[in-house]
């Protein structure tokens, strides 16, 4: 790493001790943007980094509700907003009990250069809250919701922040979140949050449009050596929100889907995951995914383990941070790997990425590769700004444009700075150098 700028991440890691996703994402991009302080010596002496690293605000609230036997719970639920240069804070609310200030930092760091690299005018900014959805009932998650939104409700706002869902925040919590947001504050603000109901101010395409842009992502890299995700065999982790529409994507596009995984264990089916099943599993009856081997011959279950031992031409991770690592990296490329789509949040650990770009594979990291679904988002709160709402086909077109012009100006950015094909490099440097120029344009804020 450039040496100006170790001081500066050397100085961020000891103002935030034991926030370790933190101190790795951060470190991965500093490493990239050694080449563009050598360009632009305004950004030293405007202290962008020092400023970048540093969030706008950080919101940390108690969330009471009572569980269905009437037991008090508390919980924590977190806001952070990030970075505003480029417009609102945007990112999801993640419900999962792993989560912590640094895992919010980090992936509320993360978005402000994916949101960059959207060409949409969103700036960063993520939340949750360490409930475990696992084993409630829908009244509990209703109540936790509520909760949640009954503090949340004051810092957020359609021209402020707007919040999404990431991990165990989907539809249901959304709707949840918004109806308690419209009865406290009495106003039908569609734009307050994203990823609602088609029905009330949601966007067609929104569901999808993460799992289908990290495949679109992964098929522009494919294609820039002569290849595509015809005759692939994809391995995919998860089985949530990201996971079930890359499989679907990667299937339409004529791909052989052959496992994917939840925290309990993967399956295995050789003849290509039916996608309908995994849905009505997961998404409709929010089983595990154990009950997907009875339901269908030949497939194999296995308990535990990982599911980066089956081999694979494209390996598009959908789970969440740090899932895999060197070790596995390093088995997938002796095993054929051709490249990797992360449609989670850095889903490589920096040994698997190190492996990865030392073997030539194509990378697509998930800060470029997982953006369709914020972008998609944006899209909604156009929709929501203009009382419009557009159809599957016009959205997904808007998406595959967007995916297509991250993948190109990634592609151009690595070119230019001397590392062509390193979409690491490109996604980091083209994200920070957006987000850079407006906050220079506005000021010492
Ligand atoms: P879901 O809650 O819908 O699904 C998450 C999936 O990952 C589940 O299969 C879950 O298994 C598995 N998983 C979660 N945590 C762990 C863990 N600690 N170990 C092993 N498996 C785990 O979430 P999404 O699909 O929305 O999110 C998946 C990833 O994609 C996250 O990294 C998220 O940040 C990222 N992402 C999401 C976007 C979105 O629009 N939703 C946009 C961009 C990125 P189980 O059910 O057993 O917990
Ligand atoms: O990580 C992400 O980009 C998301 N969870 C989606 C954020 C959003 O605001 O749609």
């Amino acid at each position: 790493m450039d040496a100006r700028l170790e001081a500066i991440r050397d100085t961020v890691l000891a103002r935030n001790p034991g926030e370790d996703e933190f101190h790795q994402a951060v470190t991965e991009v500093f490493e990239s943007l050694g080449p563009v302080h050598d360009r632009h010596p305004e950004f030293l002496e405007g202290a962008v980094l020092e400023r970048l690293c540093e969030p706008e605000r950080q919101i940390i609230f108690r969330v009471p509700w009572a569980d269905d036997s009437g037991r008090f719970q508390i919980n924590r639920g977190f806001r952070v907003e990030f970075n505003s240069a480029l417009g609102p804070y945007k990112g999801g609310l993640r419900f999962h009990p792993s989560v912590n200030l640094g895992i919010v930092k980090f992936l509320g760091f993360e978005q402000i250069f994916k949101n960059a690299l959207t060409g949409m005018p969103i700036g960063g900014g993520k939340g949750g809250s360490d409930f475990d959805p696992r084993g409630r009932s829908d009244a509990e998650i209703m109540r936790f919701c509520q909760a949640f939104m009954t503090e949340l409700y004051r810092h957020i706002g359609e021209y402020t922040d707007v919040p999404a869902g990431d991990i165990g925040v989907g539809g249901r919590e959304i709707g949840y979140l918004f109806g308690q947001y419209k009865r406290i504050t009495n106003r039908y603000e569609s734009g307050v949050l994203t990823g609602k109901g088609i029905s009330w101010g949601g966007s067609l395409v929104r569901p999808e449009a993460t799992g289908f842009g990290t495949v679109i992502f992964a098929e522009e890299m494919l294609k820039t050596r002569g290849l595509s995700f015809d005759g692939q065999r994809v391995v995919v982790s998860g089985s949530g929100n990201v996971a079930i529409n890359a499989i679907a994507k990667a299937q339409a596009l004529g791909a052989t889907v052959v496992a994917c995984s939840d925290s309990s264990g993967y399956i295995v089916d050789e003849a290509g995951i039916d996608v309908g099943l995994l849905r009505q599993i997961k998404e409709v009856e929010r089983g595990r995914l154990k009950d997907y081997e009875a339901r269908r011959p030949n497939v194999t279950y296995v308990d535990g383990g990982s599911v980066w031992d089956v081999d694979a031409t494209v390996a598009l991770p959908c789970a969440t941070q740090n899932e895999l690592d060197g070790g596995a990296a390093a088995r997938l490329v002796r095993n054929g790997l051709l490249a990797v789509g992360e449609g989670a949040n850095m889903p490589s650990t920096r040994d698997a990425v190190a492996v990865f770009q030392d073997a030539g594979i194509l990378f697509g990291p998930g800060k470029a590769a997982n953006a369709g679904g914020v972008a998609t988002s944006a899209l909604e709160m156009q929709q929501n700004a203009s009382r419009d709402s557009w159809s599957f086909a016009h959205t997904e077109g808007r998406l595959t444009e967007i995916m297509v012009g991250i993948h190109d100006r990634c592609a151009a950015t690595a070119d230019e700075y001397g590392d062509p094909g390193n979409y690491v490099l490109g996604a980091n440097i083209g994200g920070f150098v957006k987000v850079a120029d407006a906050m220079l344009a506005q000021g010492l804020i």
